[in-house]
C-alpha cells in the first residue's frame, strides 16, 4: 500500500473532504424539502382540493418544482458524491487545489442558484425548468442558471485534473472504475452544457434584457434538448456508478465486469447527446430525416442499459450461487433486504424497468403523438429520476454521509431508511400511476385545476387527480422522513463506516486499455454530434422565420 493510499477495510475518508461533500448533500436535500412542498401543493390544486393563496401562480409553483427537485437536487447531490468517490479511489484525498477548486464551484453555483430561486419565488420567473422561449423571465433568473452551470463546470475541472494527477503518478495503470465513470459523467456534461450556455448567453439575456427585441424559438428549443436530454443522463449515471460499483460490494459480491461497466459509460458519452429531437418530435421546423435518424440513435442509447441490467442480474446471480443459492431466482433469497444500502438502489433498479420502457414508447414517433405534452410524459420521469435516481441517491446517503463525516449508520436509522424507502415507493405507485393512466385519456400535463366549463372527457379525469392528490401527500411524508434522516445521520454516533468500492471478479477478462483512451471517445462524440446537427441547425440559424415577441404569464 502506497503512501497516501487508504486501506479499504479501515476507512479513514479524509474528513476536510467530508465538509465539502457534506455541504453539497445538505443543499441537496433543502432543494427536495421545498421542491417536495410544491409537488404536494401542485397535486392538490391539481384535484381542485386546494385554491393558491397570496396571487402565486400555478407556474411559478411548477418553476420553482421542476428547478429545485431537477436542477438543483440532483446536480448538488451528484457532485457531493462523485466528489466523494474521487477523493477515495484517487488517492485518498483531494489535492488541495481540487478541494478549492470544489468549493469555488460549490460558491458559484450557490449565488446562481439563490438568484435564480429568488427569481422563481417571487414571481418574475414562471417559465417552467425548460424555460422556453417566448415565455419569458427575468434576465437575473437566466444569470443565476449561468452561474449554477459555470459552477458545475469548474468542479467537473476539479475531478478532471484530479484523475490527470493520478495518472502522472500511476503510470500505466487503469484508472480506478469510479474516477473513471465519474470523468466520463463530467466529460459528457462538459459537451452538454455548451448547448445550454448557448442558448443563454447569446439569445435569452439579451432578449430578456430587451437588448434584441425577438428570439428565434425553433433554435432556442433546439439548444435546449441538445442540452436536455443529456441532463437526464447526467442524473442517472450517478445512479449506474452505484449500481455498478457500490451495491456489489454491499451485498458482499464482486463486480461483475469492470470492461463491460467501462465500455456501457463510453456509450452513454456517444449516444446520449446526438439525441434531443426525441423531445421534439411533434414539432415543426425539423425534417423527418433528421428526427428519424435522432430516433434510431435514442434507441442505441439504450443499448448501454440493457448492458447494465444484464450485468446487475450477473452480478446478482453469481453473488447467489457463491451463496448457496439454487435455481433461477434462488438469488433473490440470500440478498441483504434489511440493509438500506442495497434496499433503496435496488428498489430504484425494479422501478428502472417500467420506466425504461415508458421511455421507449415516448421515443417512438406514432406513440409519441398520443403522449405527448400529457401527464403519461409527467408519469414516466417521476419513475426514471424521482424514483430510480431519487431513491439510489437516498439509499447512497446512508453510508455516504456517516463515512466522510466519521460517523455510523445506526439500527435505528437504518429501519427508518427502509421505512422511508417504502412510503417512497407507494407514493409514487399511485401519483405515477395515476400520471401514466389519464394522460393515455388526454389529460395535459402543466395546467393547474380546471373543468373545460364542465367537459365530460375533462370530468372523467378526476378520480385520477384525486390518487395524485393522495400519492403526493403519501410521497410528501416520505420527503419529511428523507430530510430527517438526513440530518440525523449528520448527528450520528462517531464510529468508522467503510465507504464500500467494489472490486471485479477474479475470473473477468482483464479491461483493455483502448477503453480508458479518452482522445478517442471524445473524437467519436464530438463526430456524432455534428452529424446529427450540423444540418438542421445551421437551416434554423439560415431560415429563422419571423422571430417571437417575449410572453409572461
Ligand atoms: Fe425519458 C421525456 C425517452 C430514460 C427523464 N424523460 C423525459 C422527461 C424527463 C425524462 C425528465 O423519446 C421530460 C422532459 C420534459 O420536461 O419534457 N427516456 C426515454 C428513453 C429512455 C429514457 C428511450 N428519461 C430516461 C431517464 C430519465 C428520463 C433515465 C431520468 C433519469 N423520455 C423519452 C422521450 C421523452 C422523454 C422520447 C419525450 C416525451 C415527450 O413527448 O415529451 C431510455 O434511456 C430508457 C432505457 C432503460 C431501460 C431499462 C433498463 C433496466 C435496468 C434495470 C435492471 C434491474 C435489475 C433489478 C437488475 C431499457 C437497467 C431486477 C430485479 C428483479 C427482481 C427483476
Ligand atoms: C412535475 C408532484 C417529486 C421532478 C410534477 C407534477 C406533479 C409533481 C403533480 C406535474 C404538474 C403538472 O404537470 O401540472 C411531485 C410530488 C413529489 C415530486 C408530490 C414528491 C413529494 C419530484 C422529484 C423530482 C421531480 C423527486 C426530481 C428529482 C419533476 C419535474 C416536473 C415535475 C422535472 C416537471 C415540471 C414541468 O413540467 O415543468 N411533480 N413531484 N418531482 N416533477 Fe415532481
Ligand atoms: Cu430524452
Amino acid at each position: 500500500m502506497k503512501k497516501g493510499q487508504l486501506d479499504l477495510f479501515e476507512n479513514k475518508f479524509d474528513l476536510k473532504d467530508g465538509k465539502l461533500v457534506v455541504a453539497h448533500i445538505i443543499v441537496a436535500f433543502i432543494a427536495l424539502l421545498i421542491g417536495g412542498i410544491a409537488g404536494l401543493l401542485q397535486t392538490l390544486v391539481k384535484s381542485g382540493t386546494v385554491k393558491l393563496p397570496y396571487g402565486i401562480g400555478y407556474y411559478e409553483l411548477l418553476t420553482a418544482h421542476g428547478v429545485l427537485m431537477a436542477i438543483v437536487f440532483t446536480t448538488y447531490f451528484i457532485i457531493g458524491f462523485l466528489y466523494s468517490g474521487i477523493s477515495y479511489t484517487l488517492g485518498g484525498k483531494l489535492l488541495p487545489i481540487v478541494n478549492r477548486m470544489g468549493w469555488l464551484g460549490f460558491a458559484l453555483m450557490t449565488v446562481g442558484t439563490a438568484l435564480g430561486v429568488a427569481m422563481v419565488l417571487t414571481g418574475k420567473a414562471s417559465v417552467l425548468y425548460t424555460f422556453y422561449a417566448p415565455m419569458k423571465a427575468s434576465p437575473y433568473f437566466y444569470i443565476g442558471l449561468a452561474l449554477l452551470v459555470v459552477g458545475s463546470w469548474i468542479s467537473g475541472w476539479g475531478i478532471f485534473y484530479q484523475l490527470k494527477y493520478w495518472k502522472k503518478t500511476h503510470q500505466g495503470k487503469i484508472s480506478p472504475l469510479f474516477a473513471f465513470m465519474a470523468v466520463i459523467t463530467f466529460l459528457m456534461w462538459q459537451i452538454a452544457t455548451i448547448g445550454v450556455a448557448a442558448e443563454v448567453l447569446i439569445q435569452l439575456i439579451p432578449w430578456s434584457f430587451g437588448w434584441v427585441e425577438t428570439i428565434n424559438v425553433m433554435l432556442s428549443r433546439t439548444l435546449f434538448w441538445y442540452f436536455g436530454h443529456p441532463l437526464v443522463y447526467f442524473w442517472l449515471m450517478p445512479a449506474y456508478m452505484c449500481w455498478y460499483v457500490i451495491i456489489p460490494k454491499i451485498i458482499g459480491g464482486k463486480i461483475y465486469s469492470d470492461a463491460l461497466a467501462r465500455l456501457s459509460f463510453i456509450l452513454l458519452l456517444l449516444f446520449s447527446i446526438p439525441v434531443g429531437f426525441h423531445h421534439q418530435l411533434m414539432e415543426p421546423g425539423i425534417s423527418s430525416f433528421w428526427k428519424y435518424l435522432q430516433v434510431v440513435l435514442t434507441f442505441m442509447v439504450v443499448v448501454p442499459s440493457l448492458m447494465t441490467a444484464f450485468s446487475l442480474f450477473a452480478t446478482f446471480e453469481i453473488n447467489g450461487r457463491a451463496k448457496g443459492a439454487k435455481g433461477l431466482f434462488g438469488w433473490i433469497k440470500v440478498m441483504p433486504w434489511k440493509d438500506v444500502r442495497f434496499f433503496a438502489p435496488f428498489l430504484g433498479m425494479l422501478i428502472f424497468i417500467p420506466a425504461g420502457a415508458g421511455g421507449l414508447i415516448n421515443a417512438s414517433n406514432q406513440m409519441n403523438a398520443v403522449v405527448h405534452n400529457t401527464l403519461w410524459v409527467t408519469g414516466h420521469f417521476h419513475l426514471t429520476v424521482a424514483t430510480s435516481v431519487a431513491l439510489t441517491f437516498f439509499g447512497i446517503t446512508y453510508w455516504l454521509l456517516p463515512a466522510v463525516t466519521g460517523r455510523v449508520l445506526t439500527k435505528r436509522m437504518n429501519k427508518l431508511g427502509i421505512i422511508q424507502t417504502i412510503i417512497w415507493c407507494v407514493g409514487m405507485f399511485f401519483m405515477s400511476g395515476a400520471m401514466h393512466l389519464v394522460g393515455l385519456f388526454g389529460a395535459p400535463r402543466r395546467t393547474a385545476f380546471t373543468t373545460y366549463e364542465g367537459n365530460a372527457d375533462a370530468a372523467s379525469w378526476m378520480p385520477y387527480y384525486v390518487f395524485m392528490a393522495i400519492g403526493g401527500t403519501i410521497l410528501f411524508i416520505g420527503v419529511l422522513l428523507m430530510v430527517y434522516n438526513v440530518f440525523a445521520l449528520l448527528r450520528a454516533p462517531k464510529g468508522v463506516t467503510e465507504y464500500p468500492i467494489g472490486e471485479a471478479m477474479e475470473q473477468a477478462e482483464a479491461t483493455p486499455a483502448y477503453l480508458d483512451r479518452w482522445s478517442v471517445w471524445i473524437s467519436l462524440s464530438v463526430a456524432l454530434i455534428l452529424i446529427a446537427y450540423t444540418v438542421p441547425l445551421m437551416d434554423m440559424i439560415m431560415h429563422p422565420g419571423v422571430g417571437s415577441k417575449g410572453f409572461i404569464t
